[in-house]
């Protein structure tokens, strides 16, 4: 269980050096501090503590989830006791569920989400991080479960059950109206993998980057969550997976089943011709293809070989890299980890594309609050790290006119 199967690949990676060049790139590059939990490798990938992402898709959540709050695997005493422990914090107070129902259901499930962690924060922040991010583990798949139930009208949400596993409990609790028991198979197996592969992606990435900006000013956990999960609310980074689903699918409707290729080209070209992104490829860091969408698909050819969608992501996976590739400012035409995950999704029963995103969440919340734990806790030997606060130029038009006129920083 112990078993270190790849190395950190952080090492020779370039990063750049400050200057005017550095403004208006969103940080690209730039070094903010350290992650203790994960790392993304420009042509590796991703590693959760050293491990390749990729290696870890099949392994139990919940172990996983002790990985990266502990920086090693559980021992199998270690590993009941987590279980135990997830169990005991599993129950969300009555009031914070009944709040769902007064919610507009044409509000998008992330910002049912953001309220989701912003209410449950009112009784449950203790202020201690490490207290908080074992609760809200323990808790989110409730959550999740109960906004998919209220908010599609499927009935009250179901209490979670303390035999099951970490994902075995969030499927329970989804209660699928009509799902049969192969497809609730598929279902568990499909969001076992989905949450191990989205549990954290590095230090930088906006929602993670978000999430201990806002905790940097000594805001709690839940409050930091709820910011993190808005940033994850946009369509370039985690509502990359519904915009996604839907485009495979407006694929499928305008060149029919019959996979045609050249008509699938012809969309691509038209919709860059329209300034329109192309989502589910492309990556601020990775320049290699996601080898979380490779596993993703990996696991789609075992559950749903023969689904329509998931042949269309096959397709669009040969077809979009060239395409996007032409283009010399892209960085990287190649897949993300939003290429396959809602056809996955889609053929296991969870066919509506807006709540995609907070299956993200309800896996990301997890490493966000690992890391948090070391800004806040551990990082300068226990004083955690200062307050975020990033110098910018003062200047009347920025960019806006070209090149900008700096008066003074601040
Ligand atoms: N389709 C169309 N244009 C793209 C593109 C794509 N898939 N990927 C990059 N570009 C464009 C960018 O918009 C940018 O245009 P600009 O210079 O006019 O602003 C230019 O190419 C250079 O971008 P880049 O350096 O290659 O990428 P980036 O770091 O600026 O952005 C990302 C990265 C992911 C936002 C971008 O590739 C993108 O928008 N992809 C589609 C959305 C998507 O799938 N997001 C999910 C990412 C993973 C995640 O967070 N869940």
């Amino acid at each position: 269980m112990n078993q270190q199967t790849s190395k950190p690949a952080t090492q020779g990676t370039k990063y750049m050096e400050i200057t005017k060049e550095s403004l208006e790139t969103g940080l690209r590059g730039v070094p903010v501090g350290y992650c203790t939990t994960s790392s993304v490798d420009a042509q590796k990938g991703l590693f959760y503590v050293g491990q390749a992402v990729e290696e870890l898709a099949e392994r139990d959540p919940a172990e996983v989830i002790y990985l990266l709050f502990n920086k090693t695997w559980p021992t199998a005493a270690q590993s009941a006791e987590f279980a135990k422990q997830l169990v005991a914090a599993q129950q969300v107070p009555p009031a914070v569920l009944a709040s769902f129902a007064t919610l507009p259901r044409t509000g998008h499930p992330m910002k049912w989400l953001v309220h989701a962690l912003n209410t449950l924060g009112m009784v449950d922040a203790s202020g201690d991080y490490r207290k908080d991010a074992l609760s809200l583990t323990a808790k989110i798949p409730v959550l999740v479960a109960a906004i998919f139930r209220v908010r599609e009208g499927w009935g009250a949400p179901l209490a979670p059950r303390a035999d099951l596993g970490y994902m075995e409990n969030f499927v329970y609790m989804l209660g699928v109206p009509g799902l049969d028991a192969d497809k609730t198979a598929k279902l568990t197996k499909l969001m076992r993998v989905f949450d191990v592969l989205h549990f954290d992606h590095g230090g930088g990435n906006l929602s993670t980057f978000v999430g201990k900006a806002v905790a940097s000013g000594q805001a709690d956990l839940y409050e930091s969550l709820g910011a993190a999960m808005a940033a994850l609310a946009g369509p370039l980074h985690g509502k990359a997976n519904q915009e996604c689903l839907e485009f495979v699918q407006e694929c499928v409707v305008k060149v029919g089943d019959k996979l045609n290729a050249d008509g699938v080209r012809d969309m691509i070209r038209q919709k860059l011709a329209n300034k329109e992104v192309i989502f589910g490829f492309g990556h601020a860091v990775l320049r290699v293809e996601d080898p979380r969408a490779r596993a993703l698909r990996a696991l789609g050819e075992k559950i749903c070989p023969d689904d329509t969608n998931f042949k269309m992501v096959k397709l669009l996976t040969e077809v979009v890299p060239p395409i996007l590739g032409t283009n010399p400012k892209i960085s990287n035409p190649h897949p993300n980890v939003d290429s396959a995950s809602g056809s996955l999704l889609m053929a296991c029963g969870l066919t509506n594309p807006d709540y995609y995103t907070v299956l993200f969440g309800l896996s990301r919340v997890v490493g966000i609050a690992a890391q948090i734990i070391y800004e806040r806790c551990e990082a300068r030997l226990g004083k955690g790290t200062p307050i975020i606060r990033p110098a910018y130029f003062y200047s009347p038009t920025g960019t806006a006119k070209g090149e900008a006129e700096i008066l003074s920083s601040g």
